[in-house]
């Protein structure tokens, strides 16, 4: 069985909880790489007050023994400390129901949820559709790559657009994260990134959000990771799904994907040159290392596109779902941009796709038996 995850927790909840199932046994879980994960998850300018409340960290309760994976299912939880001021109206022994949200916001799960569910408040809905359940997904990547890590595999992201400023295009993916990291945008354009800055500071001071660009790298890949063979071994949708599904993603790209459907087929794909010891070489890399659903052995490039953050300081137009009024969307605590936490939180999301993918194509009880699966491997490159 490949690895698999599955997440759960409410934002003012007691805790956030994430179970990753199938990782083989003798993995290290390396507790300090997963709580410096979840501590990238936090960073970055426009985040919210959320923030300077919690100290993300994961404790692992169940399938790992001595910082080893045991082989079962690995449980992570992470508490909310933010959960003590919410305890009387969120979770399993709350006394009230107030704290409602009925001037649902545009562009939040807020309207649909409540009606879906048969609610006459959106609490509920905005409890689980928060952005803070992504702290679980990054708890989980955090594994997924320490796996993928061992296979030589890395996964890093940066930022590559902010409202309208972008940055230029990066080349060289050494140091991606550390140089990312290190800068308030994650961004590894100077220039650019200082135009980030101020367009995050200009929407704040307006009451407003930005959405904007992350670039997720993958290097370390052999060739032949997913399959063409089936529409759900296709590492391209794998990863499109997984990355698709995080909070504010309206659109994921593989490679040049968007900009290539305007080209000419000869200027689009990326030509292949024998490399003089019987592997492959390429000089581009416009399908962003997957080609029909596999890897090709260039690094994997996805583009997540986030639409501006729907929770806004001057609410926009709505309706009061209690009363049925024209009136102004609810002002929740809320981040203003999210796009620097964002490309951390689809590096987990890649990890987690890529890592169920190697796990369907190698199997493996234990790690020795995964590293030395993929050792032997073909590759073209
Ligand atoms: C977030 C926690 C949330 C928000 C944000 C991200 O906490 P709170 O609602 O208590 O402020 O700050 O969530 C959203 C932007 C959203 O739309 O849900 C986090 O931990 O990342």
């Amino acid at each position: 069985m490949p690895i698999e995850y599955v997440t759960a927790g409410e934002s003012h909840g007691e805790m956030l909880v994430g179970i990753i199932s199938n990782v083989p046994s003798g993995l290290t879980i390396d507790n300090e790489f997963i709580n410096g994960e979840l501590k990238r998850r936090m960073l970055g300018l426009g985040r919210g007050a959320r923030m300077q409340i919690e100290d993300d960290k994961a404790e692992f309760v169940t399938g790992v023994r001595a910082h080893k994976s045991v082989g079962s299912p690995i449980t992570a939880l992470i508490r909310n400390s933010d959960h003590k001021n919410w305890a009387r109206t969120v979770g399993a022994d709350a006394t009230e129901t107030d704290r409602k949200i009925t001037a649902v916001r545009p562009g939040h799960a807020d309207i649909s949820g409540a009606v879906k569910y048969g609610l006459s408040d959106a609490r509920n809905v905005a409890e689980r559709a928060s952005a803070r359940n992504t702290a679980s997904l990054v708890a989980l990547g955090a594994i997924a790559k320490l796996y993928l890590k061992q296979l030589g595999i890395k996964v890093c992201s940066h930022t590559a657009a902010i409202g309208i400023v972008k940055a230029k295009p990066i080349f060289d993916y050494d140091s991606v994260n550390e140089l990312a990291d290190a800068d308030k945008v994650r961004c590894l354009d100077k220039a650019a990134s200082e135009n980030m800055v101020n367009e995050i500071r200009m929407a704040a001071l307006s009451g407003d959000t930005l959405g904007g660009i992350s670039e997720i790298v993958v290097t370390g890949c052999k060739s032949g990771i997913g399959s063409y063979t089936s529409y759900d071994k296709r590492l391209d949708g794998l990863i499109m799904r997984a990355v698709g599904s995080i909070q504010s993603v309206k659109a994921v790209e593989i490679g040049d994907g968007i900009s290539g459907s305007s080209l000419y087929g000869s200027a689009f794909h990326d030509c292949i040159y024998p490399d003089g010891n019987g592997k492959i070489v390429r000089k581009t890399n416009r399908a962003g290392g997957i080609e029909g659903g596999m890897t090709n052995g260039e690094p994997i490039i996805v583009r997540a596109y986030f639409k501006p953050i729907p929770t806004l300081k001057n609410g926009l137009d709505t309706i009061d779902i209690a009363t049925g009024d024209q009136t102004k969307a609810a002002d929740e605590r809320s981040d203003v941009c999210c796009v620097p936490s964002g490309g951390v939180i689809c590096e987990s999301a890649v990890a987690l796709a890529l890592a169920n993918a190697v796990s369907d194509m190698l199997g493996g009880d234990t790690m020795a038996e995964v590293v030395k699966r993929y050792k032997a491997k073909e590759s073209a490159v």
